[in-house]
C-alpha cells in the first residue's frame, strides 16, 4: 500500500536498487512470517515476581460417569477473578507420566500467567488441570504404558465433555460456547487436545498441541474435513522441539493440515521431550487466546 501510494515519486535507478534490497532483506527477516507473538519468551517469564497480583487455585471434585468415581482437577482463576464476570476457559492437559499435578510442579503454569496478566498480555481466563488418564486408578504409578491405562487417556474424552466440562460450566462463572472454550497439552495431552479438540469442533474453537504424541490420531482421522476445520477453528496451534523422538507426529499433522490450506501455526524450537518447550508452548498459545485472530499470524516458525 505505501509503494501504491506514492508512484508518482521520481526514484533514481541506484536508490532503486537500495530499496529493492531493503525490500528483501525485510522479508527475509521476517516480513514472510509477520508475526503477532513473540517467538521467545520474555527473560524471567517463568520466575515468580514480587508485588504483583496473583491468581487463585482451586482443587475441585467432581462426579464422572464416564469413569463412575469421584475425580480431582485444579482450576487456576486469574487474578482478580469476580463472580460479576463470565469467563472463557482453557483446559489443561498433561503427559504420559504424570496426572492434574504435572504443569503445576514442573510447568508452574500459575507463575507463567501470573506474570503474563501483570503485563497486560493476556484475555482473563479459568484455566483447569484435569487428570487425563480416566480410569479408577488414575495415578501415574507403575508402567504408564500399560495398555490399560493408556487407553484410558482415549476414554478423557467422555469424561471432559460430558463431566468435567458441566461441572465447571455449573461451578464458576463461565462463558458456554465454543468460541470461549480452549484444549491445549503437553505430549500425551497435546494428542489428546488434538484428538478431542479436532473431534468436537462444536465444542472447541481453540487447539494447541505441544509435542503431541504417538496417541494423535493420523491426520485423516483427526481432519477428515478440512473445510470445517477451516471454518471453525479459531487458532490451531503445534509446537515441538526439534530435538523430540516424537517431532514426526507433529510434522505429520503439519504436512496434512499445510496440503489442505488448514490454518494453523507450526512452531518448532530447540529442546527436546521436555518442560522447557511446554512451558514456552503454554506462554505463546496462552496470549493467542480468546482474542481476535489475525491471519498473519498462521505460518511456520523454526526456530
Ligand atoms: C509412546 C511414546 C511416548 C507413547 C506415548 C508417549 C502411547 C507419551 C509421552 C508423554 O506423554 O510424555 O510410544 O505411546
Amino acid at each position: 500500500m505505501e509503494i501504491e501510494s506514492h508512484k508518482h515519486l521520481k526514484i533514481k535507478p541506484n536508490k532503486m536498487k537500495n530499496l529493492f534490497v531493503c525490500l528483501i532483506s525485510l522479508l527475509l527477516c521476517g516480513g514472510i512470517n509477520a508475526q503477532d507473538f513473540e517467538k521467545q519468551p520474555a527473560a524471567n517469564f517463568d520466575q515468580e515476581r514480587t508485588g504483583i497480583p496473583r491468581g487463585k487455585i482451586d482443587t475441585i471434585h467432581y462426579d464422572s460417569k464416564a469413569v463412575d468415581t469421584v475425580r480431582r482437577a485444579f482450576v487456576y482463576l486469574p487474578p482478580g477473578y469476580s463472580e460479576a464476570n463470565n469467563y472463557p476457559v482453557l483446559y489443561l492437559l498433561h503427559g504420559i507420566g504424570g496426572d492434574e499435578e504435572e504443569w503445576l510442579r514442573g510447568g508452574t503454569p500459575h507463575v507463567i500467567l501470573d506474570n503474563l496478566y501483570a503485563d497486560g498480555k493476556l484475555e482473563p481466563m479459568i484455566v483447569v488441570l484435569p487428570n487425563g488418564r480416566a480410569m479408577k486408578d488414575d495415578r501415574a504409578g507403575g508402567n504408564v504404558m500399560e495398555p490399560e491405562k493408556v487407553a484410558a487417556f482415549a476414554t478423557f474424552e467422555k469424561d471432559l465433555l460430558n463431566d468435567l466440562i458441566p461441572f465447571i460450566e455449573t461451578n464458576y462463572r463461565v462463558i458456554k460456547d465454543r468460541e470461549s472454550r480452549a484444549l491445549a497439552g503437553l505430549s500425551m495431552g497435546g494428542g489428546q487436545s488434538l484428538n478431542f479438540g479436532l473431534g468436537n469442533l462444536d465444542s472447541f474453537a481453540w487447539v494447541g498441541a505441544f509435542s503431541a504424541a504417538p496417541n494423535t490420531k493420523a491426520p485423516e482421522a483427526l481432519i477428515p474435513d478440512p473445510q470445517a476445520a477451516k471454518d471453525l477453528l479459531k487458532v490451531l496451534w503445534l509446537s515441538c522441539g526439534d530435538e523430540d523422538r516424537l517431532l514426526r507426529f507433529s510434522e505429520r499433522t503439519h504436512e496434512y493440515l499445510d496440503r489442505h490450506n488448514i490454518p494453523h501455526i507450526y512452531y518448532i524450537e530447540p529442546g527436546g521431550h521436555d518442560f522447557k518447550v511446554w512451558k514456552s508452548g503454554l506462554y505463546q498459545f496462552s496470549q493467542l487466546l480468546f482474542k481476535p485472530v489475525s491471519p498473519k499470524l498462521f505460518g511456520s516458525y523454526i526456530l
